[in-house]
């Protein structure tokens, strides 16, 4: 099967497999898991944070991050598409009593300006804005990198008015390698971010929350509250610590399948294709079978991809290239792409 549905579905490589059964564990519950230490004092320093926290998912560490940044009653100011509002169940209302104040960007992208006006004035019947949340990359606008520069003036604009901001970045290795930056600049001036190792880098579990000690100390609290203190997690840190020293660079190779994957696509009538800015493509089909039908039809080829906004999208299919897939994976669903188009008998 070639499996472009997400870089959720990388397998551990044999090498990591072998730093994974030799790594040193203890309890982290008791703070004694050294491979944890070690994974957490790295993603720090990779990040410019004064500290790290190990969590079991993405969404825990963007979970945890609300929950800290938070009071109940608050409102956090999110992007129309991103992921904290439309695939974690709500849960910002679940388990902070907080609502999401949306914001609709372009292609995932919010303006300083739109965030200024969003946040609420001080009087005392409204919800108080309690935090500000972008994506990089941006998951539903096709893996997008957000610019830099606008990235900043949000920071900024938010800091003004003594408004945190969270950086929901499961992708911003993606964003690091596609653009040349070092990730710590991308993630300069948050008050956290939060970053997956399960992702393109590779690893069967984990993500990884930064910020700075208070935050970090609350943090690894509500972690606990919901479940998310791990015991001898120092095996599933040393996937982590081999993917940073062994995934990152790699990426690069990613981001060209999937211009190559656009680029192939692209030439096949009735489909038109974003060009991706790293490793996630979005296909719309403006002439043809629906995305399931597209998606149902590939699969029985041996190729898996699916309907895109988490299944929610009738006419844009989402492929995504990882570790896991070769130059010739991406020739070949280029071409079964071009086969299973056509109509049944045509
Ligand atoms: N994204 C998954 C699905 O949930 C859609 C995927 O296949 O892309 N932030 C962003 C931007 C994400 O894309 C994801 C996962 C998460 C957070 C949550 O990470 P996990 O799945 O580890 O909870």
């Amino acid at each position: 099967m070639i499996d472009l549905r997400s870089d959720t579905v990388t397998l551990p490589t044999p090498a990591m497999r072998a730093a994974m059964a030799a790594a040193e564990v203890g309890d982290d519950v008791y703070g004694e898991d050294p491979t944890v230490r070690a994974l957490e004092e790295r993603a720090a320093d990779l990040l410019g944070t004064e500290g790290a926290l190990f969590v079991p998912s993405g969404t825990m560490g963007n979970q945890v991050a609300i929950a800290c940044h938070t009071h109940p009653g608050q409102e956090v100011i999110v992007e129309a598409g991103s992921h904290i509002y439309n695939v974690e169940l709500g849960t910002m209302a679940r388990f902070s009593g907080v609502q999401p104040r949306v914001l609709v960007g372009e292609r995932g992208v919010f303006t300083a300006d739109q965030v200024a006006a969003a946040i609420r004035p001080d009087l005392y019947y409204l919800a108080p804005t309690g935090l500000v949340c972008l994506e990089n990359t941006h998951n539903a606008a096709g893996g997008r990198v957000w610019p830099l520069a606008a990235a900043r003036e949000v920071l900024a604009r938010a800091r003004a008015r003594g408004i945190a901001v969270h950086l929901d970045g499961a992708r911003v290795f993606n964003a690091a390698v596609a653009t040349g930056t070092p990730v710590r600049e991308l993630a300069r001036g948050f008050d956290s971010v939060m970053f997956c190792l399960s992702k393109g880098l590779g690893c069967p579990v984990g993500s990884v929350l930064c910020g700075s000690r208070p935050f970090v100390a609350e943090a690894q609290r509500v972690r606990k509250a919901l479940g998310g203190g791990m015991r001898q997690a120092g095996i599933l840190a040393a996937a982590g610590l081999y993917a940073l020293d062994h995934h990152v660079g790699r990426l690069a190779e990613d981001h060209l399948h999937a211009r190559l994957l656009a680029a192939g696509l692209a030439t096949l009538p009735g489909l038109s294709v974003l060009p991706p800015e790293t490793n996630i493509v979005l296909v719309t089909i403006e002439a043809g079978p629906d995305a399931a039908a597209l998606c149902a039809r590939l699969r029985a080829r041996g190729v898996l991809a699916s309907p895109a906004g988490a299944g929610t999208s009738a006419r844009q299919v989402r492929m995504v290239t990882h570790l896991g897939i070769s130059r010739a994976d991406v020739e070949r669903t280029v071409d079964l792409v071009r086969e299973e188009l056509r109509a049944p008998g045509e």
